[in-house]
């Protein structure tokens, strides 16, 4: 395919065609390069090179326009439930600085005892199906070419099709996956003897493929009533499916811990977080870090989620982590909303850029309570392992509910997840392996013996991808094609629809006070909502700010107005000059400005607005501003401008009975030409009841009305010199 033109939007339908002939790229996984870089003006001590094409923070317009990158890769989760339409978010995300994609499965999946094919809609996450993954993966090529940084594609090796997942994931250039036996175990019920023997076989074939590993500990930490509590178990945990890992072959630089901040505030998060922190990378220092925040905590407020956000990559940074995964702060409503993953990217990259170096300049002091602590959490997971190894074993202490208590260990509240050993989905379903088995793939675990037998295959899809099998989709309804006729037909017809979950879905969301308690406020937010025609109107969020006083509550709902881009007038853009350039042109002049209100006038705060350096007027670009006050008579007002020799007179007028400010502007132009010096000065009005049009009117060069930044009328005297001085 030909490379993305950034301005033109993704072509899905193109990306689905001729999907059977098309093969991943690479395997394995990307990290960045870390190190000093220079960005701008700025040196930084640990962060990795520029892409080719970003979109900075809002705040980079004051800083020459960088967007440096973080050493750590950024994760962000993508699954609408439809793949087709998750490839515009990837491509988004990318440009915010994403470089792991993570495609939650569809829920379910992990009951599949096989793969599954076609595409079909997801519920909570997406099907992963061969068509989703080579689509998603053939997409993120030509996203990683586009951006100019390679993007880790990753979803999920779990359930009781696990190794054949693993073999469909190295088959499609999968470069990340989650691995762990224990979380099919705990929570998802599937027996342990088959979750183990599965999971031997999937982290053989995932290390043959290079797959960048992530555990599932801190599923303890989301799913414990007191996840501060569990903080040895979760030691225990990592250990287990480390030491599992690499004895199925896996190297330890593509096993990654998945952690998660046990606690948040209102509790004192850092007396836990911080020494979990350190604990674990004491542990496991060999192996990579992945950094998340905990789920558990993230409720429907955006602003609640972005704050814990914040301290939980402090932690990161403190510590330190290899990734950094981002949630979108709607984990807590179930909206998968593309722009709140931008939003989480951002949160990341932005914490990072700040914090760059931090550690150069504040140091961990593990002499004091922190040593204690970090000993102690360690001592606890030790004991803990010893239990389990004194009581009989990983399945007995799963069969004794030690997992997943939530007292501190050793204390046990007898709530911990309890499996059956001879129990759980696929019991029984393990069987001793023939003298004469033949393994479709040879990168699985343990012989394919014996090995002559090996002969026999005709290659394997592993090594040989034309042997691949090729299932498009069967559903005639509910396949990837059918979903986007809508997104055809509205591009064809230039038709526009706002969306958040799916293409032109039509979705909105309203933010509303009411002053009213919350039951009141919660039925009039929806009522508000369906009169201004909204169907299926839902709160989302809500708070209160007083319970007599008054509440603050989101609505989405969907509206069925879609713009016609053939009608839609689009109001020509201005453009002003940069901050830069005006100050350039002002400063190498030295220009002067002389303003008052005019007449018998007394107001004074919109002149003050335009001309103080506070709110960005004239004085931040460098302009000499005489104030003359209010009240100004207009011959005042241009004899003291030639006294001071400036190059600009500022009128300001709000009064405007019995068309005074009309009156006064044209004064002023006619004592300007007596004074002989009309042609040398500009001369500007302002006013609440002034507008564009005026100026003309009175003679004078520019006339702004209400809503006027001191940037503009720079912009416009600026622009209004350089023309004057090009025409002489
Ligand atoms: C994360 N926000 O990034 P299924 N295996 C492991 C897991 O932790 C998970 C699955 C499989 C989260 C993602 C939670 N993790 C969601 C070790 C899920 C999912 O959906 O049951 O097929 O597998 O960690």
């Amino acid at each position: 395919m030909k490379p993305l033109d950034p301005k033109k939007k993704l072509d899905i339908p193109a990306l689905l065609q001729d999907l059977e002939a098309h093969r991943p790229r690479r395997r394995g996984w990307s990290w960045r390069t870390p190190g000093p870089q220079t960005y701008g003006k700025f040196e930084y001590r640990d962060m990795s090179p520029p892409l080719a094409r970003s979109i900075g923070l809002p705040a980079s317009q004051h800083f020459d326009h960088i967007d440096p990158q973080p050493k750590q890769v950024i994760t962000t989760e993508i699954a609408s439930g439809r793949f087709e339409d998750d490839l515009r978010r990837m491509r988004m995300a990318a440009w915010h600085g994403a470089d792991h994609i993570m495609v939650i499965r569809t829920a379910g999946q992990s009951h599949f005892d096989g793969l599954i094919e076609g595409t079909p809609e997801g519920v909570g996450g997406v099907p992963i199906t061969r068509k989703q993954l080579r689509a998603s993966r053939r997409a993120l090529d030509l996203v990683e070419e586009e951006v100019g940084r390679p993007i880790n594609f990753h979803s999920y090796v779990s359930g009781v099709a696990g190794p054949e997942i693993a073999v469909l994931f190295v088959e499609e250039g999968v470069n990340g996956a989650h691995q762990d036996p224990q979380y099919n175990i705990l929570y998802r019920n599937i027996n342990m003897v088959r979750s183990a023997v599965d999971a031997a076989e999937a982290k053989r074939i995932m290390a043959y493929g290079a797959i960048f590993q992530i555990d599932g500990a801190h599923n303890a930490n989301a799913t414990a009533r007191e996840a501060w509590c569990v903080m040895p178990e979760l030691l225990v945990q990592h250990g287990i499916n480390c030491a599992f890992s690499v004895k199925a072959g896996m190297h330890k630089e593509n096993i990654g811990l998945s952690t998660v901040p046990p606690s948040s505030a209102p509790a004192p998060k850092i007396w836990f977080d911080l020494p979990y922190a350190v604990a674990l990378r004491d542990f496991f220092d060999e192996y990579r870090f992945r950094a998340q925040q905990n789920t558990r905590y993230i409720e429907s407020d955006i602003e609640e989620a972005t704050r814990t956000h914040v301290i939980d990559t402090l932690i990161s940074a403190l510590t330190h982590a290899d990734l950094q995964s981002t949630i979108t702060p709607d984990e807590g409503r179930n909206v998968p909303w593309h722009y709140n993953n931008i939003r989480g990217i951002q949160t990341a990259k932005q914490t990072f850029a700040a914090l760059d170096g931090i550690k150069e300049l504040v140091t961990i002091n593990r002499q004091g309570p922190l040593g204690q602590m970090v000993r102690e959490i360690k001592e606890r997971a030790v004991l803990f392992l010893e239990e389990i190894v004194s009581s009989g074993g990983y399945f007995q202490a799963v069969a004794d509910g030690q997992f997943v208590d939530s007292a501190r260990f050793p204390a046990r509240n007898g709530d911990g997840i309890a499996r059956d050993p001879e129990g759980g989905v696929a019991a029984g379903s393990v069987v001793k392996r023939d003298p004469d088995y033949l393994a479709p793939v040879p990168a699985h675990f343990g012989d394919n013996s014996p090995s002559d037998l090996l002969d026999l295959l005709a290659g394997n899809t592993l090594e040989d991808p034309s042997l691949l099998p090729w299932i498009d989709e069967l559903d005639e309804q509910d396949n990837a094609a059918h979903r986007l006729d809508t997104l055809i037909e509205d591009r064809r017809r230039g038709m526009l629809k706002p969306e958040v979950e799916w293409h032109g879905d039509g979705i909105v969301q309203l933010s509303l006070f009411f002053p009213a308690e919350l039951e009141v406020a919660e039925a009039a937010a929806l009522e508000v909502a369906t009169r201004m025609g909204l169907t299926d109107a839902q709160v989302i969020h809500k708070a209160v700010m007083h319970p007599a006083e008054g509440c603050y509550l989101e609505v989405k709902g969907r509206t069925d107005i879609a713009i016609d881009l053939a009608q839609l007038k689009i109001p020509e853009a201005k453009q002003v000059l940069s901050a830069d350039e005006i100050e350039r042109f002002v400063k190498a002049r030295g220009l002067k400005v002389v303003g008052g209100t005019v007449g018998e006038d007394e107001h004074s705060v919109g002149l003050r607005e335009i001309l103080d350096i506070k709110h960005g007027g004239l004085e931040k670009f460098g302009f000499a501003c005489t104030y003359l006050g209010t009240s100004v008579p207009p011959e005042k007002l241009v004899d003291a401008a030639i006294e001071v020799g400036a190059h600009v007179i500022l009128a300001s007028t709000i009064i405007s009975h019995g068309d005074i400010h009309r009156i006064n502007m044209r004064k002023i132009h006619q004592i300007a030409l007596e004074r002989g010096i009309r042609d040398k000065m500009v001369i500007i009005a302002g006013g609440t009841q002034v507008t564009p049009e005026m100026a003309q009117e009175t003679g004078l060069d520019a006339a702004f009305g209400r809503g006027t930044r001191g940037l503009q009328v720079a912009d416009y005297i600026v622009r209004f010199l350089r023309e004057r001085e090009t025409i002489r």
